[in-house]
Order: structure tokens, then sequence, then C-alpha cells
């Protein structure tokens, strides 16, 4: 039956920054699909809480703390993952932080910071991830863009430079990848009722200028993000890849 196609019962995901946003509606989305999830955070504690909350809904779900952007974490995080015999077959590279400023007057610390955690971790975590997946043969990698992959507005640099470099490492790991067996493709998501866009929402011209340049007439909600990623995410999609997928209301598709 077609749906079985969107099946991730037996698949196990790691999403990173799992622990509320985006990653944690993807994270309750894929344990919705029969996933186990394995939930990641820098912050111990909130991440103990979500796994926690998590399994009280019924959701196989674990915790892996550590930083993305901190190599040696990275790889001692997989060869926990090798000893306790966890397969990661699905990874999402959610990751992300964002800091507004013109560019004249961004701090150099900041744009490195958020191109660390919005780019190098994707690399980082993508090489080790795949480092397993490639003997094996089999892989799902979705990086998480944004319709800063394509379009700009400013103060936000170091973020749109960081998701254009999501969308090009994507079909990178879409072109080197491919013949072993994986797939690679990132989701853009439109502007999205999220904790990083609070400021944006409750500014009212802000909100007025997504809302009036947004087909759909709102912002996005995180669980919207849900069925791009069970489909990037399963066997529906093996022909699929080094594909950018806006999820945005039309707002990328109009002037
Ligand atoms: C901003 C927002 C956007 C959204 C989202 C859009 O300042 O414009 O933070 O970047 O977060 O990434 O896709």
């Amino acid at each position: 039956m077609a749906l079985e196609l969107f099946d991730l019962t037996g698949k196990t995901a790691l999403v990173t920054g799992s622990s509320r946003g985006l990653g944690r509606a993807l994270a309750e989305g894929f344990a919705g699909a029969g996933a186990r999830v394995v939930l990641n955070g820098a912050n111990e504690e909130r991440l103990a809480g979500a796994v926690e909350e998590m399994r009280a809904g019924g959701a196989d779900a674990i915790g892996a703390a550590f930083d993305v952007t901190d190599e040696t974490a990275v790889k001692a995080a997989f060869e926990r993952f090798d000893a306790e015999g966890t397969e990661i077959g699905i990874l999402v590279n959610n990751a992300g932080i964002q800091i507004r400023n013109p560019i004249l007057e961004m701090e150099t610390s900041d744009w490195r910071r958020v191109i660390d955690v919005n780019l190098t971790a994707a690399f980082l975590v993508g090489r080790e991830a795949a480092r397993r997946m490639v003997p094996r043969g089999r892989g799902k990698i979705i990086n998480i863009g944004s319709i800063m992959s394509g379009f700009a507005r400013p103060t936000i640099a170091p973020y749109s430079a960081a998701k254009g470099g999501i969308k090009m490492l994507t079909q990178t790991m879409a072109a080197e990848w491919g013949p072993a067996g994986l797939q690679a493709n990132a989701i853009g998501p439109g502007y999205m009722e999220t904790d990083m866009n609070e400021a944006l929402i409750a500014n009212e011209d802000f909100n007025a200028w997504v809302t009036g340049r947004t087909p759909a007439r709102r912002w996005g909600r995180p669980e919207e993000l849900v069925g791009t990623a069970i489909y990037l995410a399963s066997e529906a999609s093996n022909y699929v890849s080094g594909q950018l997928i806006y999820v945005d209301g039309g707002m990328t598709a109009v002037v």
C-alpha cells in the first residue's frame, strides 16, 4: 500500500537541536511515523525534559547531549551510538541560531558563531553520520535550510550565508554519497512561529509584511514541516536527492 512508503518503523532518526522549536516538532513527527528518535541539544536539562515529555507521549525517544559545533564531541557521540548499537539511519541537521545586525555593525564573533552552528555543524555531524551510512549503503540526510537559502533581507547576513551554504552542502552530499545509496535533501522553512522569530512576530510592521507577502497570509507552524520531513526520511523519496523543498506558504513563489 502506498502509505507504507512513508512508514519509518525500524528506523532511528537523530535530530540536532531538538529540545524545542522546529527540531522538537520534527522529532515528534518522526516518532509518530514509527521511528526511534534521538534528541540532541547542548543544554542537558532542557534535553532531558524533552525526552521525558516525548516518552510520556509514547515515543521511543532517547537523548544525546553534545555540542554539534565541537568536532571532538560529535565524534564521541557517534562512538557512543556505535557502542550502544544505535544505527542512525536518518539525520536531520536542524540546530540553528539567529543573530540580527546590519553587516556594518555585525561583530566578527557573531558572524563566526552563526556560521559555526548553522553550517559547520551540519558538515561535522553529516560527515560523522555518513561515515557509518556509506558502508551500510543506505541513509537519509535532511539539512534544514531556509527561504534565506535563496533569498536575502537586511540584518541577517551570517544566517543567510549559512543557509545558502546549507543548500550547496546538501547538493555536494548528494553528489558524493549518492553512489553509496544515500539521499541528502534540504527543507527551506518560511516564516515559522518559533522562539527564534518571537521578536519578529511581536513586531506589528514585520508581522504585516510576512502575512501580506505570503500567499497563505499567515506564519507557518513547526508541525507543518513534518510531512515534508517524513517524506524525505522515508522510502518514498529514494530517487530524490540534492533538492531544497521550500515549505513557506508560497512566499518564494511570488513577488
Ligand atoms: C529572519 C528570520 C528568518 C526565519 C526563517 C525563514 O530574521 O528573517 O529569522 O530567517 O527564521 O529562517 O526561513
